[in-house]
């Protein structure tokens, strides 16, 4: 019996990829780089979680444009950049939650399940999209974050800390993705998982997951946990 439901962030919550990614292209202008991402591109740079990890994979394609010893400090600045930057725009509304999402929450707290985060994205990411989205914080008994798991999905580490604080065994929590990276960190964790892949993970495997949908709009609680 699921006594826990664990949420991704990024594509599950809300379609935020869009707003990462112009976030991304002002910072790079900002710090006077050439650097431009379109959508195909990131589309094909999100198999790279984390936005520190995504610029360096990135770099590495385009090593002329910053000398290798200049890398780790850019790249630092330009992540609390676009983090100040992102923070912004969601935390004063400029995506909405994906359908079904707010009333999965609200079934799921009336029938007595924990909740719980375990995202890819910086912790002031999260809260400033629940600030901009209506969600309430204290909701959620645990959010896992990259500032707490620095190693990203695919590996287990997010979920495996999850678990550990809310002392519950893997077979009784339901992680709920987006994307084949989200999948594939839930089952390395031994979570079984649901997928609904958003705009940048139409074409995402999802291999492993139980269950794929193409929004929660019609999906029900016992759908999810029945
Ligand atoms: C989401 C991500 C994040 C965001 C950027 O993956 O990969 O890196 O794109 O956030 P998931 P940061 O939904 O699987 O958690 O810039 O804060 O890293
Ligand atoms: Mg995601």
């Amino acid at each position: 019996l699921t006594q826990a439901l664990i949420f991704d962030v990024d594509g599950t919550l809300a379609e935020t990829e869009d707003c990462h990614r112009r976030a991304f292209n002002q910072t790079f202008a900002e710090f006077g780089l050439k650097w431009q991402w379109d959508p195909p591109l990131y589309g094909a740079l999100l198999k790279v979680s984390g936005g520190k990890e995504r610029m360096r994979a990135f770099w590495h394609r385009h090593p002329h444009a910053v000398p290798a010893d200049a890398l780790d400090e850019l790249i630092a600045g330009m992540h609390r950049r676009k983090t100040e930057i992102y923070t912004q725009w969601v935390a004063s509304g400029a995506v909405a939650l994906r359908p079904g999402i707010a009333r999965l929450i609200a079934e799921a707290r009336a029938a007595g399940l924990r909740l719980a985060i375990a995202t890819t994205t910086t912790r002031a990411n999260v809260m400033a999209l629940m600030a901009g989205t209506g969600l309430n914080p204290a909701w959620f008994e645990t959010m896992a974050c990259s500032d707490d798991a620095p190693v990203k999905k695919p590996a287990p580490l997010v979920y495996a800390l999850v678990l550990s604080r809310l002392g519950l065994a893997a077979p009784l929590c339901l992680a709920i993705e987006d994307s084949s990276n989200g999948v594939r960190a839930a089952q390395a964790a031994g979570i079984p998982v649901v997928m609904s892949p958003s705009a940048f993970t139409q074409g995402d495997n999802p291999a492993g997951a139980k269950a794929v949908w193409p929004d929660f709009g019609g999906v029900s609680l016992a759908m999810l946990v029945g």
